[in-house]
């Protein structure tokens, strides 16, 4: 399950950088633009990208300016992101016939990506080495058939990964639902569930409170467990505004991160020569998972706003006495930052006039107490009261383009009631009420046989989930496997007793110039309407896939008229209007420059908790320790993929080329254990269930805390148990695995050079 069995020739390394962007940013996307495929259809393309009538950038949920927009507002991952995408090279039945699932099994990720866009329908029958092609009208009559055959509906999932425009995800959840089960995974599990878990528990509201005009009137900004510089490029843009007027920003990252340090901006003709601008003002390098720690030391040393805590809130007697018992020989200890730089942050915090807004992703929302670290940052906010005020506020930073609107317009396992009684309205369908599985419930019902059929909306399961060998044999247990995808990946390898291939067009080609809509980071939905010509001839949007599986599989049912409503995406937003509050007047505002926000009480101060208050919380201080002898790895990504889809081996700002089987170890920690620069070493997480193993990954030196370690995703996926996850929201915990180190041995597989990891 590797995907690595090509010869890595191993990595080159250099030191890491000292920011982001700069001329290489742009020699780089314009290498992926051109290399793929001639300049044309993908400079076509930028021309396009996030700007107002253009479609929205498939890379990140980062938001556009408001108003003006600058000539490209795009940056060098959304390039490389759209250059993959835009690809004119297909693949299609000569390709499939050429290759078996076998001999697909054994090539990298980064090489099933640069194969091609997926042409037309293929179907993976029974027994069969090939893939080969099917009508659409068989291939959904094959989906049909398997779901039909269920005992229960409840013994089908249906996942959905965060690229799904809006439109999209609607009629698929109802889909679902009218199908009658509540079975939506999604990649949101592994993604801001823990955000969003903790936000609603705190402020009645599951999203983030801040827009961009806030970024330009805070004086504090705080960059906690994220690395922007490869995973939002185009916040540096707004942190580099905030810095260059006063603002002052702290990075609180276990890993030097070059982003994070300084930006050079490749749209600037200073940042082009290469002059940065500083960003961070001070850097703590806290332990990996020891935020929880760091912030409740924060909250020991602020004065608080009392009116806002009076006001507002509820709880705190309790929080104060916590923090009161709170020994800072412990803080210390669990975060592995001083006494006296925490106290400095405080300070700033104070000094900030209470205009502080925190971001925050993958760093927090991986780990077993990560909805308990996630409260603690609003505790910290509503000590200062710095929720729903001018420059201040809570922004956790979305990964997938369209991640939160999908949850929004109803992909998740456990909607609201309100949300299931107005579909059940609108659609005259009776939507199923018993939660159902998420992402890794999913993985092991299928494990232990209780769900038979998986639907995928786009994504790659098999490789974004944890336990990579675990949820391989879960996807081999069932009936069949249906993905409908742009690229091939290895979901479409890791197959059920059957498995189709349903080709859609992306973001970037025109619907017959019809416009989807997606929710960006901070609430604010878009139209998005693709201009490129499509890759292949025949291909079906998402809305008429889902639409066409719809009427196969549960045929029109109360008012749902599948044919009708994918006809006309309008009709799709009017039912969207009906069932979710804050589209009114959807299809005109949609088409409004800009779009428009979708209303979020908490930012008015109206507190939609149990209580009517914004909560504070009062967890048990800890943090993921491991046994001695062992260390912590976290998992993360490089500069040259997004999440599965592998562009490319190099990850510039760490200063690594041509490698991603590499472990990023602490200096005294290797000189201690022996281990040199680049030597090859085996990676074993230690869980209750048994070990699990990756082997030959280079040990490179690395700016980090002692006791850490940290790997690729999905690499590294092999190690992260399916059982370890977080408490309240239950994310694997990528970010915190307790794994030993050892010297590999000698090569097993002589056809291969490497053996094969597990
Ligand atoms: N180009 C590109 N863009 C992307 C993606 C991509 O793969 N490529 N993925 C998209 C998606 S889906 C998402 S969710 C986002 C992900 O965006 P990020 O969250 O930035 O992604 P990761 O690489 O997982 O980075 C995690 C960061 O958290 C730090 N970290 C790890 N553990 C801890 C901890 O315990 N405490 C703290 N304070 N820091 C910690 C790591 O050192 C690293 O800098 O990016 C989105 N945008
Ligand atoms: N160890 C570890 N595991 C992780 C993470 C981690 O940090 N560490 N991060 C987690 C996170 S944050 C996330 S969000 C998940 C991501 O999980 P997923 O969303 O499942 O994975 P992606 O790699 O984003 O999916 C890529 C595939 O989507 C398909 N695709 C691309 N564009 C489109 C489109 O427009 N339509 C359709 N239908 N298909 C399309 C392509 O076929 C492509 O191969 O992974 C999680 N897994
Ligand atoms: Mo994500």
């Amino acid at each position: 399950m590797s995907g690595m069995s090509e010869e890595e020739p191993g990595p080159r390394v250099s030191p890491p950088g000292k920011e982001a962007g700069g001329w290489p940013a742009v020699a780089s996307s314009l290498r992926h633009v051109v290399g793929r495929d001639g300049l044309a259809r993908g400079g076509r393309a930028l021309a396009r990208l996030n700007q107002v009538g253009g479609f929205d950038c498939p890379s990140c949920a980062w938001p556009d300016p408001d108003g003006e927009r600058s000539f490209a507002e795009f940056c060098e991952n959304g390039a490389k992101a759209v250059a993959s995408e835009a690809m004119k090279r297909t693949i299609g039945r000569e390709f499939f016939a050429r290759h078996s699932v076998a001999d697909l099994l054994e090539r990298s990720d980064e090489w099933h990506d640069k194969q091609g866009r997926l042409a037309e329908p293929m179907i993976l029958r029974e027994g069969a080495s090939h893939y080969e092609p099917v009508g659409w009208d068989e291939a959904f009559a094959v989906l049909a058939e398997e779901l039909k055959a269920l005992d229960s509906p409840d013994e089908a999932a249906f996942y959905t990964s965060g690229r799904a425009s809006n439109e999209a995800a609607f009629l698929y959840q109802m889909l679902a639902r009218a199908f009658g089960t509540n079975n939506l995974p999604d990649c949101s599990n592994m993604c801001h569930e823990s955000s969003g878990a903790a936000l609603s528990a705190a402020i009645g509201v599951g999203k983030g409170t801040v827009s961009l005009d806030d970024f330009a009137a805070a004086e504090v900004i705080l960059c906690v467990g994220q690395n922007p510089g490869t995973n939002h490029p185009r916040m540096l843009a707004t942190l580099e505004s905030a810095v260059e007027r006063g603002a002052r920003m702290v990075a609180i990252n276990p890993l030097k991160e070059a982003g994070l340090i300084g930006f050079a901006h490749p749209q600037k003709p200073a940042g082009l020569l290469g002059r940065a601008t500083p960003l961070a003002s001070s850097y703590l390098q806290v332990r990996v998972n020891g935020d929880l720690a760091l912030f409740r030391g924060v909250a020991k040393c602020l004065r608080d706003d009392p009116d806002f805590i009076a006001r507002e809130t509820t709880g705190y007697d309790e929080y104060r006495r916590l923090l009161a018992g709170t020994r800072w020989d412990d803080i210390e200890r669990l975060s592995g930052v001083s006494r006296r730089a925490i106290e400095e942050l405080a300070e700033l915090l104070a000094a900030g006039g209470r205009r502080v807004i925190t971001c925050w992703a993958m760093g927090l929302t991986q780990h077993r107490n990560a909805v308990a670290t996630i409260r603690e940052i609003v505790n910290v906010h509503l000590m200062l009261g710095a929720v729903g005020r001018e420059g201040a506020g809570l922004c956790p930073v979305r990964g997938h383009s369209n991640v939160q609107g999908d949850r929004t317009v109803g992909i998740w396992e456990k909607m609201p009631e309100a949300f299931l009684a107005a579909l059940d309205r609108q659609a005259g369908i009776r939507s199923p009420r018993g939660h159902g599985h998420d992402t890794v419930g999913s993985m092991v019902a299928m494990h232990d046989g209780s769900v038979k059929v998986f639907v995928a909306l786009g994504g790659n399961f098999a490789q974004a989930t944890p336990d990579s060998g675990f949820t391989a044999e879960a996807l081999r247990r069932t009936r069949l496997t249906c993905q409908v995808s742009t690229k091939l990946n290895r979901s479409h390898l890791i197959h059920g007793r059957r498995a189709l291939i349903l080709p859609c067009l992306g973001r970037s080609e025109d619907d017959a110039g019809r416009l989807v809509s997606c929710e960006n980071s901070m609430g604010v939905v878009q139209a998005s309407r693709g201009r490129l010509q499509p890759a292949a001839a025949g291909l079906l949007s998402e809305p008429e896939i889902v639409a066409r599986i719809g009427e196969a599989v549960v045929g029109d049912v109360g008012r749902i008229r599948w044919r009708w409503l994918a006809g006309d995406y309008d009709r799709i937003r009017d039912w969207i209007e009906a069932v979710v509050p804050g589209f009114d007047d959807y299809n005109r505002r949609v088409r409004e420059p800009g779009g428009f926000y979708l209303p979020n009480a908490a930012k008015q101060r109206k507190w939609n908790t149990a209580s009517g208050k914004a909560e504070f919380s009062a967890a048990p201080l800890d943090a993921f320790e491991v046994a001695e002898g062992r260390l912590i790895l976290q998992t993360l990504r490089s500069h040259d993929q997004f999440n599965t889809t592998i562009y490319g081996p190099d990850d510039r700002y760490r200063g690594i080329g041509g490698g991603r089987r590499i472990v990023f170890l602490n200096p005294d920690d290797m000189r201690r254990r022996g281990v040199g620069p680049l030597e090859e070493v085996d990676l074993t997480s230690h869980w209750p269930d048994g070990e699990r193993v990756a082997r030959r990954f280079r040990a490179i030196p690395y700016d980090m805390p002692p006791g850490m370690a940290a790997a690729y995703f999905p690499e590294a996926n092999v190690l992260v148990p399916a059982g370890s996850v977080a408490l309240g929201s239950n994310t694997p915990t990528s970010k915190a695995i307790e794994i030993s180190i050892a010297a590999s041995g000698p090569v097993e597989d002589p056809k291969h050079g490497h053996p094969r990891s597990s």
